[in-house]
């Protein structure tokens, strides 16, 4: 973690319908009438996408609607993931970065968000605390099967909804879908281990870093796809095929740091 380039792939979700305070914002601007906004979630899984069942952003860090090489197509995220895609031909000219909004994580909470893959024809934008501001776009797509940081977040928002300042629908009735088996972990993986190694919360970091690397390895090396168009496949193969398809779709880009 932290060494070395990463190879991230930014999955564009659609904003459907922002919340309330950031729909003014949007509302009040020119430059976004009629423009197609997306969130932009930067992940090392792009295999697990049908199993998105919400969004995190951070409710204190700053995020910005960006100007991208498409002008009818505008990015949401954290200025610093703006200025790295500006060298990566994602802006609207090499080097050049044009925000023409600007929000605080809270504002974007119970935004209506269209997941490409996921299962569920639409989903909402969550609270998180371990979103890092330093890290991909500070946007973090949620995959409860198989992420056990992203379980941990939506069981605690599922025990406590008034905590963290969500409407209890917003996530109560979106379950972990299975995307991929293992033989040590079954088809949902991260619901396994949290439970085995009795993880709570969001907050227990100690063990969920455990968690993630088991869990993570596990999946790539001895899993199978249980669900899409390369259901049967190991997971290793069926990545980056996946991958490209989201590409190709123009529903993700490719993104390094
Ligand atoms: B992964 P690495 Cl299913 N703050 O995507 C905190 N976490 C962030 C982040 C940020 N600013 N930006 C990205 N991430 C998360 C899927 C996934 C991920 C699954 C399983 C494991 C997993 C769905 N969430 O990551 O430090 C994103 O979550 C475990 C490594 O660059 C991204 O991939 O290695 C991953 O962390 C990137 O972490």
């Amino acid at each position: 973690e932290g060494v070395g380039p990463q190879d991230y792939t930014c999955i564009k979700l659609k904003v459907l319908e922002f919340a309330p305070e950031a729909q003014a914002i949007v509302a009040a601007n020119k430059e976004l009438q009629g423009k197609k906004i997306f969130m932009v979630a930067a992940t090392l899984r792009p295999e697990t996408m049908y199993g998105q069942t919400n969004c995190f952003v951070g409710v204190d860090l700053k995020y910005g609607i960006f100007k991208t090489r498409n002008a009818d197509e505008l990015f949401l995220m954290t200025e610093r993931a703006a200025r790295n895609m500006a060298f990566q031909n994602l802006s609207p000219s090499n080097g050049e970065v044009v925000k023409v909004a600007d929000f605080v994580g809270r504002q974007l909470i119970g935004t209506q968000i269209q997941a490409p893959l996921s299962s569920y024809p639409s989903v909402y934008v969550l609270p998180m605390d371990g979103v890092l501001a330093t890290k991909g776009t500070g946007v973090v797509t949620s995959v409860p099967s198989d992420s056990p940081d992203d379980y941990a977040a939506v069981m605690d928002l599922k025990k406590k909804p008034d905590y963290y300042k969500i409407q209890p629908e917003w996530i109560a009735s979106y379950e972990p879908i299975p995307i991929i088996n293992t033989p040590a972990y079954g088809n949902l993986a991260a619901p396994t281990v949290c439970a085995q190694m009795k993880i709570n919360s969001q907050k227990d970091k100690t063990q969920l870093a455990l968690a993630k690397e088991a869990v993570y390895k596990d999946g790539f090396y001895n899993g199978v796809m249980v669900i899409g168009e390369h259901t049967g496949k190991p997971v290793q193969e069926a990545k980056p095929l996946i991958r490209q398809m989201l590409i190709d779709a123009n529903q993700a880009v490719p993104y390094n740091e």
